[in-house]
């Protein structure tokens, strides 16, 4: 069985077979959320790109949907790369950007251009006759090869999208353009351009407005580590500020990541009939080594996060709807820890973890997942007092790729609040209400169901449940 091998997520979207990137297409469609992705079907490396097809009633429950964009015509014939989809007379049009190789050169011999399909029933898509609606790049600083993702959206009865794109200096930026009717296209504005160590090229812009702000998020190639921050090779994070939609300018402030884990890349976002913004990524990242491709799949996506702005920042928390994948509820309550302490009934490859800590005096404190006590496995999440940081240590995580990654969490009234999602491969925690996410890939063994708590100083459990959570891919279970 497909889902029986210890890495095969249960409630996390994985693609069928082969190969998964970038969320694509994002979007709530005639009552349902469907999410497509960059797919290589052929076998589990990256490659000329398809779009795969999930969709769900309540982002809990996920059902694979025949490939919806494949490759072919002469403006995408080397792949159908990301894009978005919007609603427009009750049809589903996705957009998305066409790649050709004119050459073996990275830089030069790429030709991006972007294209629609449309559907009526969000399944089965028909390329449009006007295809590529933009044809090229525009003039201008702006390199003329690299111009890709476009994020589609409608604003007072016009439809805008930003692409990525870099200028002819490396630097990463993000290009808007309007539309009346989604086919003719006219450049507004060079949106937001990178300056410093901020990328050489923007993949993957989503643009939003939320709780009255504006928000541009972008994944920014090859930020330059600055101290704990940047040290995978790609990023994700967002400004916040305020679209002039006149002259096609946001004036924003700083850049601030969407999580601060190892895998988490290229994330989209939706609105929904309740009016939520919501996002998934990739929960993977391009240098991670991905010792699933021996199993002839790779690639997964994050739980969807629900996003809000508190206090000038992005703080996302699971959407609530996965509660419904709860089970089998284990409660304890005042649990003193000093040294290392495991509890009867916390342990899993497929669980919730929820607590809150209260640090007392303890100057160290964390806990151990996936623990493997004979194989010496465990995925560590150390809270340091002295420094105020959070870090995830998957140097003994088992298979795959090692490392540490650290975000700076100041304590509220003494306490740490945790959740942690851990499904067969991942982790994810959502720290103090979601203010931090640090997200990350494992590859334990089938064994690695321990859990452990630890403490330098004597620390409070004032609560902790845990939950295992159920199969939530309809397809295979
Ligand atoms: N992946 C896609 C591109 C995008 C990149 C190709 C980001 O459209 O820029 O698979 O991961």
């Amino acid at each position: 069985k497909i889902s029986g091998h210890p890495w095969r997520p249960v409630y996390h979207v994985s693609p069928p077979a082969n190969w998964m990137n970038d969320p694509n297409g994002f979007c709530f469609f005639k009552g349902e959320y469907h999410l497509f992705y960059q797919h290589h079907p052929f076998s589990p490396e990256w490659g000329p790109m398809y779009w795969g097809h999930v969709k769900s009633k309540d982002l809990v429950f996920w059902e694979h949907l025949p490939i919806a964009l494949a490759p072919g015509e002469a403006y995408d014939k080397n792949g159908c790369f990301s894009g978005s989809a919007i609603e427009k007379d009750g049809k589903l049009y996705i957009m998305y950007t066409g790649n050709v190789w004119t050459g073996p050169d990275h830089d030069k011999d790429l030709q991006q251009t972007q294209a629609l399909a449309v559907s009526d029933n969000g399944v089965r898509f028909t390329k449009l006759a006007e295809n590529p609606v933009i044809a090229a790049a525009p003039e201008g600083d702006i390199h003329p090869h690299h111009f890709r993702d476009p994020k589609v959206w409608e604003h007072e009865g016009q439809y805008y999208a930003v692409i990525g794109s870099k200028t002819k200096t490396n630097q990463g930026q993000a290009l808007l353009f309007r539309s009346p009717d989604l086919i003719n296209w006219e450049f507004v504005n060079v949106m937001a351009k990178g300056e410093g160590n901020f990328g050489f090229m923007w993949e993957c812009p989503d643009f939003f407005h939320l709780d009255g702000q504006d928000v541009l998020v972008m994944s920014p190639q090859g930020m330059k580590p600055e101290g704990i921050y940047y040290h995978n090779l790609h990023q994700s994070g967002y400004v916040i500020g305020t679209l002039n939609y006149e002259t096609g300018q946001l004036s924003h402030g700083p850049f601030q990541l969407l999580d601060y884990g190892f895998d988490f890349y290229a994330p989209q976002t939706t609105i929904d009939n309740k009016g939520r913004r919501i996002l998934i990524a990739w929960m993977d990242m391009w240098e991670s080594p991905m010792p699933t491709q021996s199993c002839g799949w790779a690639g997964a996506m994050t739980l969807p996060r629900l996003l809000r702005i508190k206090n000038g920042q992005i703080v996302s928390t699971p959407v609530p709807e996965l509660e419904r994948l709860r089970e089998n509820e284990v409660y304890y309550t005042q649990v003193m820890v000093e040294g290392e302490l495991a509890l009867e009934g916390i342990s899993g490859d497929h669980v919730e973890l929820e607590l809150v800590i209260d640090a007392q005096a303890a100057s160290r404190f964390g806990l151990k997942l996936r623990v493997n006590e004979e194989r010496g496995e465990e995925t560590v999440l150390t809270y340091t007092r002295d420094d105020s940081l959070v870090s995830l240590d998957r140097n003994r995580s088992g298979q795959g790729p090692g490392g540490i990654r650290q975000a700076e969490v100041p304590l509220e009234n003494n306490q740490l609040h945790l959740r942690c999602f851990i499904d067969k491969s991942s982790v994810e925690i959502f720290i103090n209400g979601g203010t931090t996410v640090m997200t990350a890939r494992v590859y334990p063994s089938e064994g690695a169901t321990g859990i452990r708590f630890f403490a330098d100083q004597p620390i409070q459990i004032i609560n902790l449940k845990k939950w295992d959570l159920k199969h939530a891919i309809i397809n295979f279970n």
